[in-house]
């Protein structure tokens, strides 16, 4: 006997930036992942910007930010994958037929600012846009699915970067707050569950990964960025209820379950701090409404001032969220040593840990990190949880009969489901599992094709070849059998 409640939300999720395209098409204004190239595991995406001399460049993403003067630009001689992803802007009708036909009870997917608002500075929005996913969500509705919908999936538009730099500038937090108003409003009583910031946590958590060592400087930035979203998400939150009692909104974090590689104690310290820092920081502030006391540490290790004032305390205060949702791909062991056998990947930091079995892209294959990190939350915050994305990005091979054979998913997702049944058994309240890219879509950290997340396959490859035709692999099947028997049948 399974665990999972009646009413128990399955699905899946995907983001605009990486499966809508249409980048150009129906007044939608450039965000920063239009300026973005493909990369791989080992070289890094780049971002294209000519200088004030009109020189063309393109630099490593991680990090970068504009010289002054100068301008993002989309260059002739690179390819821009997320320019059309895997083009839900012209499938929308057929993909969502295809995730009925999967019994999705839920679908995650999220809005793109700048199609709602080209620049971020209009007054008004973009008709064309927000009548878009309207029928979409109508759609959804009509196959009795639930949109569950990411109002902010790193894709700000490109206009605040360049000319108001992002969210360094608290003048985002209103911009923010009146795209968000307009979605709560337009899409009143077709969607319920709404979050808003996706994986929050990266600005802080990825800026001293990936061989960079960040500066306090950097910190400064990340922090403050980090304390302007919090009141964004904020006003936010207190807005949608005034709007619709009913609207449920949550939090989402990176979800990476540390581990302390030794029993040292330093390494069993380290791996508390890291906890702090990497998740509990954002989700204390969502969900309690206050900093909690570490904070005071973490500022003071790079010199951080934020010069919080008492109206931002009451902001923050009054806009806590109503569920927890997080992404889990991996856990990450960390130590104080050195060590011969490090663990590489985008997101991975650390030790390769003996216990466990790594994809091709370096994440560490963990379902009993899963419930871990199920067991800290429920406890940490008593709210209902949903995980909002969990995968494995993977190559598939496409048999001459057209068929998909694809076991390492099917099993990585046993694995994991095997695990959430267990957490919910020892009372963690599991309110829903989206996993991650139901249907093949653009990778956020490498931005390739290949790396393939979806029960579904479409044809299209790093170099924008391809005929974008859907087609099911062998776990489509599985994930319809898994839903239909409420999470029983796992075979
Ligand atoms: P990709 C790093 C580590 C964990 C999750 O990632 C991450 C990242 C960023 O790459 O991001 C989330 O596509 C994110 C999705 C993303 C997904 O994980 O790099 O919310 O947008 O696609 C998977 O394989």
């Amino acid at each position: 006997m399974s665990h999972f409640p009646n009413g128990f939300l399955w699905g899946s999720a995907t983001a605009a930036n990486q499966y809508e395209g249409g980048w150009n098409e129906g007044g939608r204004g450039p965000s920063l992942s239009d300026v973005t190239t493909g990369g791989s595991v080992n070289s890094p995406r780049m971002i294209t910007w000519i200088d004030k001399y009109g020189s063309p460049h393109a630099s490593p993403s991680h990090g970068f930010i504009l010289p002054e003067g100068a301008s993002y630009a989309v260059l002739e001689d690179y390819y821009y994958p997320n320019h059309k992803a895997t083009d839900f802007y012209h499938h929308w009708k057929e993909d969502i037929a295809l995730f009925a036909e999967m019994g999705f009870k839920v679908f995650r997917m999220s809005i793109s600012w700048s199609r709602l608002y080209p620049t971020g500075m209009e007054d008004e929005p973009n008709q064309e846009g927000v009548e878009f996913y309207r029928q979409v969500f109508q759609e959804l509705k009509a196959h009795g699915i639930e949109p569950l919908v990411t109002i902010w999936h790193f894709d700000t538009p490109l206009y605040l970067e360049e000319q108001k730099k992002g969210w360094n500038n608290r003048e985002l937090v209103d911009l923010y707050v009146k795209f968000a108003k307009t979605c709560f409003e337009e899409y009143k009583g077709l969607v319920k569950y709404w979050l808003t910031f996706n994986e929050i946590n990266n600005t802080v958590m990825f800026l001293d990964m990936f061989g960079n060592v960040a500066n306090d400087e950097a910190f400064q930035r990340a922090y403050l960025q980090l304390h302007h979203q919090f009141l964004a998400s904020a006003k936010a939150v207190k807005l949608a209820h005034e709007i619709d009692p009913e609207y449920k909104l949550g939090c989402m974090i990176c979800g990476i379950a540390f581990y302390p590689a030794t029993n040292d104690p330093n390494d069993i310290l380290l791996n508390r701090n890291l906890w702090e820092k990497n998740i509990f920081y954002c989700s204390d502030v969502q969900c309690k409404g206050e900093y909690p006391r570490f904070a005071k540490r973490l500022w003071k290790e790079h010199d951080v001032d934020l010069a919080i004032s008492e109206e931002d305390r009451k902001i923050l205060k009054e806009g806590t969220v109503d569920f927890y949702t997080f992404s889990y791909y991996m856990s990450n062991s960390i130590t104080t040593h050195q060590v011969e056998d490090k663990a590489g990947g985008n997101g991975v930091e650390g030790v390769k840990n003996p216990y466990l079995k790594y994809s091709d892209w370096g994440w560490a294959f963990d379902p009993v990190g899963l419930r871990y990190f199920l067991k800290v939350i429920d406890d940490r915050y008593h709210k209902p949880i949903m995980i909002v994305e969990n995968g494995l990005g993977a190559y598939d091979k496409v048999e001459e009969d057209g068929s998909i054979h694809d076991p390492f998913r099917i099993e990585y997702y046993r694995k994991h489901i095997q695990e959430m049944d267990k957490a919910i058994e020892e009372g963690v309240d599991l309110i829903g599992y989206t996993t991650w890219g139901c249907i093949d879509l653009v990778s956020a950290g490498t931005g390739e094709m290949r790396k393939r997340y979806g029960f579904i396959y479409v044809d299209m490859d790093d170099e924008g070849n391809g005929s974008m035709a859907r087609s099911k692999k062998d776990s489509f099947y599985w994930y319809k059998k898994v839903i239909v028997s409420n999470g029983e049948d796992l075979a």
